[in-house]
């Protein structure tokens, strides 16, 4: 059989275009594809909502990726080897209470994961406004494509609407930022706004992540390095296990307000 160029390129045209314009309207809109957006979107994917994920970069996995200072381990801690483990995650302890994963390994499960659960991933755009209504809910997203950003190019963007949308764009806390810009600081996280983060002191941020990991705004949850951000909680470095637990956390709440 000869191979067509064309061919090949009408599948891909195709497939994408459809794909695209069925996730028009969704029922959760995560933005950002670090390890607590992957997390969510696998778990609420499973629990059968549909979910996209909307990452800025050509890569999914954030943060993670670099470990701690370009080694490629991650710290995880006992309370999240369940999502390890869920997952298939490879870990082994170091000293007790602190066990060892490969970040590379821990972001292609993590992906993986998301992706067989249902979770359809947009690489390549970025949020860049959302959507809200005369009640003050959140309705839908903004995106671009991250190119046109990059090169400064005056393109108008599209719109998706969504019943609730996770903020899980890691230190910038993209969309809280600008949900503050659009409405004002008073409305956001029960009057405080976005905080931003704390120095680093692992042991306090990573157990204040189960508290910041909330919607701050109706149809506003935020997870992750975003969550402790938004609310003044500490860096942590890396341990991703309250990442982890942000992004399982973050699904729940997210199932809450779909009823799901
Ligand atoms: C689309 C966007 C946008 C946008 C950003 O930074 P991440 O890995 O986020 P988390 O919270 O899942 O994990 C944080 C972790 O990686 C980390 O940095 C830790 C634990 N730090 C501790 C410390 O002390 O430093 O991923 C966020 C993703 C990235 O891939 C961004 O490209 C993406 O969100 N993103 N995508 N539209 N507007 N903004
Ligand atoms: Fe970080």
């Amino acid at each position: 059989m000869e191979l067509s160029e064309v061919t090949i390129s009408k599948a891909i045209i195709d497939d994408f275009s459809k794909t695209f314009l069925d996730y028009t309207e969704i029922d959760a809109g995560i933005v950002g594809a670090g390890p607590s957006g992957l997390v969510c979107a696998a778990y609420l994917a499973r629990s059968g909502a549909k979910v996209a994920v909307f990452e800025r970069k050509l890569s999914v996995g954030g943060g993670m990726w670099g470990g701690g200072m370009m080694y490629p381990r991650i710290v995880v801690q006992k309370e999240a080897l369940r999502i390890l483990d869920d997952f298939n995650i490879r870990y082994r302890e170091y000293v007790p209470g602190y066990y060892l994963a490969n970040s590379i390994e821990a972001v292609g499960k993590l992906a993986a994961a998301a992706v067989d659960s249902g979770a359809e991933i947009f690489n390549l755009m970025s949020v860049e406004d959302v959507m809200i209504r005369q009640d003050d809910t959140i309705t839908g997203l903004v995106i671009n494509w991250t190119a046109v950003e990059m090169a400064g190019l005056h393109v108008d963007p599209l719109s998706i609407s969504s019943k609730v949308v996770i903020d899980a764009t890691g230190h910038d806390a993209d969309v809280c930022r600008i949900v503050q810009r659009k409405v004002s600081a008073e409305r956001l996280n029960e009057g405080r706004g976005v905080v931003g983060e704390k120095s680093m002191w692992a042991d306090v941020g990573e157990k204040v992540l189960l508290s910041t990991t909330k919607e701050v705004y109706p149809g506003l949850i935020v997870a992750g390095m975003a969550a402790n951000a938004v609310s003044g909680g500490h860096r942590m470095g890396p341990i991703f296990g309250g990442m982890l637990l942000s992004g399982e956390l973050a699904a729940k709440k997210a199932k809450e307000y779909l009823k799901l």
